[in-house]
């Protein structure tokens, strides 16, 4: 069992014997693969006996959403378990926890999150959630503080930027988030009804700018350890827990880039809510408070970073020199604001969608989810350098949902 291979659901029961603190006796186990995500396999082991489970989780070969044509670093699953240590170090209860990693099979056995819910699709069923906005902010306040030079000794940090180098997924996300949507590519999918926005993509020269300066930091700044693909399907959620999963995309850069793909996600459930709420009142509703909760992911976040900042920074100079915390949180929300818009288009026009936009069943409701989607976008991303607070980000969002309805 020990050498390399995809695993059957047999050979993952046998590995989830092994692990006798969490699954004790010797009964029959349950085993499902459950994986739905664009990458691995995803085994979900459970005794009836104990009623106790666990997750393994396998990293494959190549990217699952395309197939073998696109080989794919086995290294990420190291990636993420160790990116997994370090945040349950640094947001304990905001992640699963890590039992044990195996580098020759790349796999992570953890915590079993069943009874939480994926947050996209607790979006798009209109759940709510009155904590997620509190927890996420202190789990990227937490995270992105303590793992920038703000927040850690600067030589360690230097060699925390080497452990977590990961040259294959950041190439996933230039080319799929910063270079594909933005020219013809074959890797690009979208519908005929768009084909005239996506066209225009093309040829937007202010807008290949400004995504070509994001580009650049995603490229060289190395500021924290990011989550790097922290969208809604990397959330499980209840009303009261927040755990998120799924790292493998971790790297050291632009502190931007995680917030950006939170409020990304909020956003493209905004612009779907036609497709999933029965009134418009209803949808008016749910997007209010998809709003209010970006206005509280931003402002909980820079109170929260800015006091660790104050309390706990490590940099002399940063504590010391007036002036330079304001600029770097300035900094940072017009980070998240150009980063969100790139995050939305490469959902509409790119290679990997999401369910709240493209499970919409009628067709004519799904285009304008898209449109909607891809207006905000682009107007986050031509706003970027310019940004001065997340009520922009609102304003944009309500002022696209009314030009669509005239
Ligand atoms: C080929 S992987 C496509 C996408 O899935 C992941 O969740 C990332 O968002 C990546 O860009
Ligand atoms: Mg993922």
């Amino acid at each position: 069992l020990t050498a390399y291979h995809p695993l059957t659901e047999n050979e993952a029961v046998e590995i989830a014997r092994g692990l006798k603190e969490i699954i004790p006796g010797d009964g029959p186990l349950n085993c499902r693969e459950i994986g739905d995500g664009n990458l691995n396999l995803v085994f979900h082991i459970t005794d009836p006996a104990s009623g106790r489970s666990l997750i393994i989780k396998q990293a494959l070969p190549y990217a699952k959403v395309v197939g073998e044509s696109m080989p794919l670093t086995l290294d990420r699953a190291r990636i993420e378990s160790e990116a997994l240590k370090v945040q349950e170090g640094l947001a304990p209860g905001l992640v699963p926890k890590v039992y044990h990693y195996d580098p020759d099979l790349a796999l992570t056995i953890m915590e079993d999150l069943s009874d939480h819910m994926i947050m996209r699709r607790g979006l798009i069923e209109g759940g709510h959630y009155p904590l997620f906005a509190d927890h996420i902010s202190t789990f990227m306040a937490q995270t992105l503080f303590f793992t920038s030079d703000l927040g850690m000794n600067q030589q360690e940090k230097k060699l925390r930027v080497r452990d977590f180098i990961n040259p294959e997924l950041c190439k996933i996300t230039e080319d799929l988030i910063f270079d594909d949507p933005y020219t013809v590519s074959s890797s690009n999918s979208f519908e005929d009804a768009i084909k005239d926005e996506a066209a225009a993509l093309t040829t937007d020269r202010e807008l290949h700018l400004e995504v070509a300066l994001l580009r650049e930091k995603f490229l060289t700044q190395a500021q924290a350890l990011l989550h790097g693909d922290l969208h809604t399907g990397s959330i499980f959620i209840t009303p009261q827990s927040t755990k998120v999963i799924d790292p493998e995309f971790g790297y050291y850069g632009p502190i931007g880039f995680d917030i950006g793909a939170v409020i990304a996600n909020l956003l493209l459930n905004y612009a779907a809510r036609e497709g999933w709420d029965n009134s418009d009142e209803a949808a008016q509703s749910y997007r209010e408070s998809l709003l209010h909760i970006i206005t509280e992911v931003w402002n909980q976040f820079d109170a929260k970073f800015r006091k660790l900042w104050n309390e706990h920074c490590m940099d002399r100079i940063a504590l010391s020199t007036a002036g330079y915390q304001d600029d770097y949180m300035l900094r940072i929300l017009r980070d998240t604001i150009g980063y969100a818009g790139c995050k939305m288009v490469r959902r509409i026009v790119g290679l990997a969608h999401v369910a709240d936009i493209d499970k919409i069943s009628d067709a004519a409701v799904r285009e304008r989810a898209q449109r909607l989607s891809l207006t905000i976008g682009k107007t986050l991303i031509k706003m970027n350098r310019e940004a001065s607070s997340i009520e922009q980000v609102i304003d944009t969002a309500q002022a696209a949902v009314a030009s669509a309805s005239v």
